[in-house]
């Protein structure tokens, strides 16, 4: 029986044989699948390539386990994982070095940095990892990085003030695609389909001490309008350092609750991190399900119209709100 196959399905398998990497193989395959008629005549096709993309999954799974091994994965520790990214001599790791404790190597000439190096920041009541990385630019960078960028919750664009940043912009921007990540902002139709991690991206303009730099932050804010948030910054001199753990902060999507039980006070010192939008519900759910279960109402201080307000489960939470849960 003939298949009737569509031109997207040959497009996607064209894809398929094209693909270097598995990732990549997964993708198109599962397209294939997507867009392929269902019949009596194309079930023996359908169940080939269901094969094909098992396998391929388990190979995948041993890539990420032998790059876990090899160090090119850093666990995400505190209330998310910010990467740091960009072209050589940025100040990457002098910005890690100004918000962290780890002592990275920083050096006029570029390439200094060789490997990924994670440092906690703090900001007000939580910590924040960041992570340095060598500059991007090179295949076995893109390697190193390709595995930790899709599991970052934020990545940093840092970007040198005293050169044009909009065409180091631009550049980072196509270094991340060839990573197969593309900021949340982009329109997901103008992208090519082999492209499959969004992330939410934030540009730190470095610099901000060198002249021109005020007219070339000018030319990247109007680069950046509506597409990133940017914060500016000199590290090495401190200008603006303060605001940057807060901008980071503002750029991850979080917000920060304090839990409690009737009668209790709250713990302002270890908040429950919840992505921005969550309910009383899912704050509930973070504490433990079946409190989630159990739960008849709350009362919230912070974004209730009145403090100590009791709500539902669907009241949404703002960050800082102290939610007291009644079972
Ligand atoms: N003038 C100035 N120089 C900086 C600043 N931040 C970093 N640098 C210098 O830029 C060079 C590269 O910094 P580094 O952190 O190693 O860059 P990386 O390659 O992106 O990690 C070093 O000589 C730093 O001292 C800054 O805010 N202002
Ligand atoms: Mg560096």
């Amino acid at each position: 029986m003939p298949a009737n196959l569509t031109p997207q399905y040959h497009s996607a398998e064209k894809r398929y044989r094209d693909a270097k990497e598995v990732d990549e193989k997964i993708a198109a395959l599962q397209e294939m699948m997507a867009v392929m008629p269902r019949h009596k005549g194309t079930d023996h096709l359908y169940a080939g390539l269901r094969a094909k993309v098992a396998k391929l999954g388990q190979e995948s799974e041993r890539k990420l386990a032998t790059a876990r091994r090899a160090g090119f994965y850093i666990r995400s520790e505190g209330a998310g994982q910010v990467v740091l990214v960009g072209p050589a001599n940025v100040g990457k790791s002098q910005v890690l070095a100004m918000l962290t404790s780890a002592s990275p190597e920083v050096a006029m000439y570029s390439y200094t940095t060789r490997t990924l190096l994670p440092g906690m920041m703090t900001f007000e009541n939580i910590k924040i990892q960041l992570v340095d990385t060598p500059p991007l630019g090179h295949r076995d960078v893109r390697i190193l990085l390709s595995s930790v960028l899709h599991g970052a919750d934020v990545i940093a664009i840092v970007l040198d003030l005293g050169e044009d940043p909009v065409a180091q912009l631009d550049w980072t921007l196509t270094q991340l695609e060839e990573c197969r990540v593309v900021p949340t902002s982009y329109d997901p139709q103008e992208k090519s389909e082999t492209v499959i991690y969004r992330k939410k991206m934030l540009v730190i303009g470095n610099k901000l001490d060198l002249p021109g730099a005020s007219r070339h932050l000018r030319d990247l804010e109007k680069r950046c309008d509506g597409l990133f948030q940017i914060a500016k910054v000199s590290a090495t001199e401190g200008d603006e350092l303060e605001w940057l753990p807060s901008e980071i902060f503002q750029s991850m999507d979080i917000i920060r609750v304090h839990t409690k039980a009737p009668g209790q006070k709250p713990d302002r010192s270890d908040p429950v991190i919840l992505t921005k939008g969550s309910n009383v519900g899912q704050a509930a759910t973070a504490i433990h399900k079946d409190i989630r279960k159990s739960l008849r109402y709350a009362v919230v201080w912070g974004s209730g119209k009145f403090e100590a307000q009791t709500v539902s489960k669907e009241h949404i939470l703002q960050d800082g709100d102290i939610v007291e849960f009644h079972l």
